[in-house]
C-alpha cells in the first residue's frame, strides 16, 4: 500500500494577488511562488503539498474538511478571516489535524484589528512576518508535530 504523506496549504481571500499589489507589505513574491516554497519544504521533509487559495469562506471550510481523508496537516494563511471568522476556527478544529498559521506580514505592527487572531490558541504553530519565507518555517516547525 502507498501511503503519501500529504499537507493541505490554504491561502484566504485577497492572497491572489500576492505580487500585484502593496509589495511594500507583502513583498514582490506571488501565489504561484508560495506554492512551490511550500512544496519545496515539504517534499524536504518527506510530504506533498494540495494548494487551495479562494475569495470565499465556504470553499475554504469544504477543503479544510476534505483534507480530514487525505492529509495530514494544514498550513493556513487566512488572509483577513484570521481576524473575524469563528468558523474557519471551528473547521479548523473540527477536522483535529495539526495547523500552523503563517501572517506574511508582522500583524502585530499594523493597525489593532490585525492583532486577534481566532486561531492564535488552537494553532500547533504561528509564524508570523517572516515574508513568503515564513511558509517554509511553517512547514519546518509542523511536520515534525505529525506522527
Ligand atoms: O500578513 C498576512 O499574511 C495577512 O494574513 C494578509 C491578509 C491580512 O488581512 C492579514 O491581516 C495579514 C491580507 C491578504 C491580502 O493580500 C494582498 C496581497 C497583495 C495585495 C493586496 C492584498
Amino acid at each position: 500500500m502507498v501511503t503519501t504523506r500529504r499537507l493541505l496549504l490554504v491561502n484566504g481571500p485577497n492572497l491572489n494577488l500576492l505580487g500585484t499589489r502593496e509589495p511594500g507589505v507583502y513583498g514582490t513574491a506571488t501565489l504561484t511562488d508560495v506554492e512551490r516554497i511550500t512544496s519545496d519544504a515539504a517534499a524536504s521533509d518527506g510530504f506533498d503539498v494540495r494548494a487551495i487559495q479562494s475569495n470565499h469562506e465556504g470553499v475554504l471550510i469544504d477543503a479544510i474538511h476534505a483534507a480530514r481523508d487525505d492529509c495530514l496537516g494544514i498550513v493556513i494563511n487566512p488572509g483577513g478571516l484570521t481576524h473575524t471568522s469563528v468558523s474557519l476556527r471551528d473547521a479548523l478544529t473540527g477536522v483535529a489535524l495539526p495547523f500552523a498559521e503563517v501572517h506574511i506580514s508582522d500583524v502585530h505592527k499594523r493597525e489593532s484589528f490585525r492583532h486577534f487572531s481566532y486561531l492564535e490558541d488552537v494553532a500547533s504553530v504561528r509564524v508570523i512576518g517572516e515574508g513568503v519565507d515564513g511558509y517554509a518555517t511553517a512547514v519546518r516547525r509542523l511536520t515534525p508535530l505529525i506522527p
